[in-house]
């Protein structure tokens, strides 16, 4: 896969790394950018070689937001129907876990596009904001809700109201990020995670992350039935049989995906 603004590499056995390449506008997020972004997911997730995807910018800048430039003189419709929203979607909406690899300027729609990960591990410089408030304009692609449904209203309030900045020590205390690591090791301690997980039962993965996704659309009880659903499903894979039988053989599991 070529394109203008993102580098995909293959890192590791099973893991796809997708680099923001817009360095010069810390990797804002121009509706070039976001088309990319959704076509390089979209054709990841369906790689059956491909088993997690790790989501970067660089040491700087994860990603300063949307393009403010780009975005000035658009009316409602052009908001709408050009596909912008499709970017931060594809990401959200990936089967395969993706981990957000953070360091430097997370803000407004990049930020977004970290909320928008499965796991988040954060370089001790990244800074995570929504300063949307800032343009006269509200964060769009997500973030009121992830935020409000992972560290509450009041906080949430702060950082949209008050255009409140976290530290990745904060976000990691408020439970937005998993780890924090220097700058120098940060990726590849994202990768590590990743070919990790790359090596477990991948039909399992994909219906353990939409059980917990489901986890913020349902009330309790409804969740629970679809846990116990995709439960029962996987029983019907081979990778079941397999896993249960190496572990009374006392051996390593070998997954088929299947
Ligand atoms: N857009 C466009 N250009 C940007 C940019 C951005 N978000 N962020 C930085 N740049 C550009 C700057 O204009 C500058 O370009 P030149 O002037 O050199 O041409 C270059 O990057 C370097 O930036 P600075 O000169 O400002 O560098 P500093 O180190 O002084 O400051 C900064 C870095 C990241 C703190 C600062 O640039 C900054 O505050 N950037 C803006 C952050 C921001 O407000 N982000 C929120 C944008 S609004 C949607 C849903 C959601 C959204 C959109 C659509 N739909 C549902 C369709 C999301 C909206 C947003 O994210």
């Amino acid at each position: 896969m070529s394109y203008q603004y993102l580098i995909v590499e293959r890192p590791a056995d099973g893991v796809a790394l997708v680099r923001l390449n817009r360095p010069r506008q810390y990797n804002a997020l121009n509706l070039q950018v976001l088309t990319e972004l959704a076509h390089a997911f979209q054709t990841l997730d369906n790689d059956e070689s491909v088993r997690a995807i790790v989501l970067t910018g660089n040491d700087k800048a994860f990603a300063a937001g949307a393009d403010i430039k780009e975005m000035l003189e658009k009316r409602p419709h052009e908001m709408k129907n050009a596909p912008f929203i499709s970017g931060w979607d594809a990401v959200a909406l990936a089967r395969k876990p993706v981990i957000a690899a953070v360091s430097g300027y997370a803000l407004g729609g990049g930020a977004e596009l970290a909320w928008a990960c499965d796991i988040i591990i954060a370089s001790e410089t990244a800074v995570f904001g929504q300063p949307e408030i800032n343009l006269g304009i509200i964060p769009g692609a997500g973030g009121t809700q992830r935020l409000a449904r992972t560290v509450g209203k009041y906080l949430t309030m702060e950082i949209v109201l008050n255009d409140r900045r976290l530290t990745a020590e904060e976000a990691a205390r408020f439970g937005l990020v998993n780890h924090v690591y220097p700058v120098d090791t940060y990726l590849e301690e994202a990768i590590k995670l990743a070919a990790k997980i790359a090596t477990r039962a991948p039909l399992a993965v994909q219906y353990a992350k939409e059980a917990v996704l489901y986890a913020y659309e349902a009330p309790l009880q409804a969740g629970l039935q679809h846990e116990r659903l995709l439960f029962y499903t996987l029983f019907s894979t081979e990778d079941q049989k397999e896993g249960m039988q190496a572990f009374i053989e006392k051996r390593a599991p070998r997954w088929h995906g299947r």
